[in-house]
């Protein structure tokens, strides 16, 4: 069964080694650098408290596998958050502001977007390039909150921008799931942070890799990977889950192994358009649901 001994970090990437050397064998790494000219790496509470309060945001409260969700503005967040971390590091109780977790961003607030500039654009599929803000979900939680183990539900490839605070990820190669005790289609509830070997036995035969993520370095998760995260400060980050025709392949047919039918809705939607070229103008209306589908 495949495994990683550790997770490279390589600095100067192009498009042919970013597909040749990770994307095509399906291997994790840490991209350095290649954001160093963002206004975002200089993102904090005060560029929150700056947009609109209009929008009201999703904040997920409790485990982020139960998505339940309560409606905040983001300055209101930022206000929450600041105050949490204070009390906390004065060492008074406190109960967190919950965790903005998987909110498409650049929708919201379409001028953050051209503070993540010059977007690197060659690294994904030619059919992202016109919309890729489009696909960023957006993360800021507080110190200690965390993500269980689990897999990005689509299979899509997973581009992940760091951007402030430090990020612990633990990652599982994916076809290691039958040993994580997989409790629904993508969550896990074998926990690698506190391994219960007697509740877990299975899970032995697990080989997790830990990646510590500073502010400017990009994970790539190749389709599939299991990931648990934990926030070891306040962090600030986005995502983009992104297709290949393989992994949407994939992803379309995995509903033989037990993902939802709704997620075959999705993944011929972004095979239509990685796969048959179908234009992003006419994909994009029917499948923006999927960034605000919790599963
Ligand atoms: O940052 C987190 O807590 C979760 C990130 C994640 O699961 C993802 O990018 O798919
Ligand atoms: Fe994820």
């Amino acid at each position: 069964m495949r495994s990683w001994d550790s997770v490279p970090v390589v600095e100067g990437i192009d498009r042919p080694g970013f597909y040749g050397d990770f994307v095509k064998p399906r291997r994790p790494v840490v991209l350095r650098g290649l954001t160093a000219e963002w206004k975002a790496l200089d993102w904090g509470l005060e560029r929150f408290r700056r947009l609109p309060d209009s929008a009201k945001l999703g904040v997920k409260t409790g485990s982020v596998a139960d998505g339940r969700r309560v409606s905040m503005s983001i300055g209101d967040y930022a206000d929450a958050l600041e105050q949490h971390e204070a009390r906390t590091r004065a060492g008074e109780p406190s109960v967190g502001p919950g965790y903005l977790h998987d909110v498409p961003i650049f929708r919201f607030f379409p001028e953050l977007a051209e503070e993540a500039s010059p977007f690197p654009l060659p690294l994904f599929p030619k059919w992202y390039w016109q919309s890729w803000q489009e696909y960023a979900q957006f993360f800021m939680g507080p110190t200690g909150s965390s993500t269980p183990l689990h897999f990005d539900t689509l299979l899509t490839h997973n581009l992940f921008f760091h951007l402030a605070g430090h990020k612990r990820f633990v990652l599982i190669p994916a076809e290691q799931r039958a040993l994580c005790y997989p409790k629904s289609w993508r969550w896990m509830r074998y926990d690698p942070i506190e391994p219960d070997p007697e509740a877990f036995p299975l899970a032995s035969g697990v080989t997790p890799v830990t990646v510590d993520l500073e502010p400017g370095d990009t994970l790539y998760m190749p389709s599939g990977t299991l990931h648990h995260v934990t926030n070891l400060s306040m962090t600030v980050a986005f995502n983009i889950d992104w297709h290949t025709a393989d992994s949407a392949r994939d992803g379309l047919v995995s509903v033989a192994r037990g993902a939802p039918w709704k997620n075959s809705y999705y993944n011929l939607l972004s095979l239509l358009g990685v796969g048959l070229r179908v234009p992003p103008q006419v994909i994009f209306p029917l499948y923006k649901s999927y960034l605000t589908y919790v599963s």
